[in-house]
């Protein structure tokens, strides 16, 4: 029998970002990939002028019918909206500080968070440092783990310029494991959700921590590398549909 998870979070309606991005990779990977769309957005929040329609007020009502339909989920994903969102440094427009100690409070009941470093620096009030070391790298995991999550991994981890990747920590037994691909110099908006539906579906699928995240940075390279070297690709996202095909074989192996 297929698992089935439900994913929250809005939907912007072009941009290659959020549930327009998790529910083709979830479903590829032979989950069944319910949604609740927090806010409907024309575009994502990197265009000029989008519109927004909050949705907030939907998700409890959803919710009640699906407890008296008894449908039930083997995953509980979110992402924007359901979460606040930063890079580099800085909260993502429309995200204040507030927001980011409601989502603390959220991720305290979570089984497993991906920050990057900049959430991760908001999240536990540690610096956030463009230049470290793996002590620095312990201290945030081990501080994320305090907030209660049963695993954490932080994402854009690089301690050579030339590589980047993920390292994480079984808050339980203290186990750490990391994965590290090249870099790709460049970044593009929607590959934080690639990377994280990735990881949903092979944990859904029966992927171990590890595995997973293998999985997953190697798909979102990928996808990164193809679009920088493919002539007349948008600019807004990554062409993951052509990529797609490879993670499903992979996922299956
Ligand atoms: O990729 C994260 C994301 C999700 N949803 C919206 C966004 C972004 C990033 O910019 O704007 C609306």
């Amino acid at each position: 029998m297929i698992k089935r998870i439900v994913t929250i979070q809005d939907i912007s309606c072009v941009g290659k970002c959020s549930l327009t991005v998790a529910l083709p990779i979830i479903s590829a990977m032979g989950v069944e990939t319910a949604i609740i769309p927090t806010a409907v957005l024309s575009t994502h929040t990197m265009f000029q002028g989008f519109t927004c329609k909050d949705l907030t007020d939907q998700i409890t009502p959803i919710a009640e019918h699906w407890k008296k339909e008894k449908i039930g989920f083997d995953a509980i994903y979110t992402g924007y909206l359901g979460s606040f969102m930063a890079d580099n440094g800085k909260l993502y427009p429309a995200f204040d500080e507030a927001y980011a100690k409601e989502n603390t409070r959220l991720c305290s009941k979570a089984d497993l968070i991906v920050p990057n470093l900049t959430e991760a620096s908001f999240m536990t009030g540690l610096p956030y440092k463009t230049e470290y070391d793996r002590s620095y790298i312990m201290d945030m995991l081990k501080a994320l783990s305090q907030l209660g999550p049963k695993y954490v991994v932080l994402t854009g981890v690089s301690f050579q310029p030339d590589k980047i990747g993920v390292m994480g920590l079984d808050s339980e037994t203290g186990e750490t494991f990391e994965y590290y691909t090249d870099r790709v110099p460049t970044s593009y908006h929607g590959t934080g959700d690639i990377f994280s539906s990735t990881v949903v579906g092979a944990l859904v699928r029966g992927k171990s921590l590890p595995e997973a995240f293998k999985i997953a940075c190697d798909y979102t390279k990928d996808t990164i590398e193809y679009t920088f070297n493919t002539p007349g690709t948008n600019s807004y996202g990554v062409d993951f549909e052509v990529t797609l095909p490879e993670l499903v074989r992979r996922i299956n192996e």
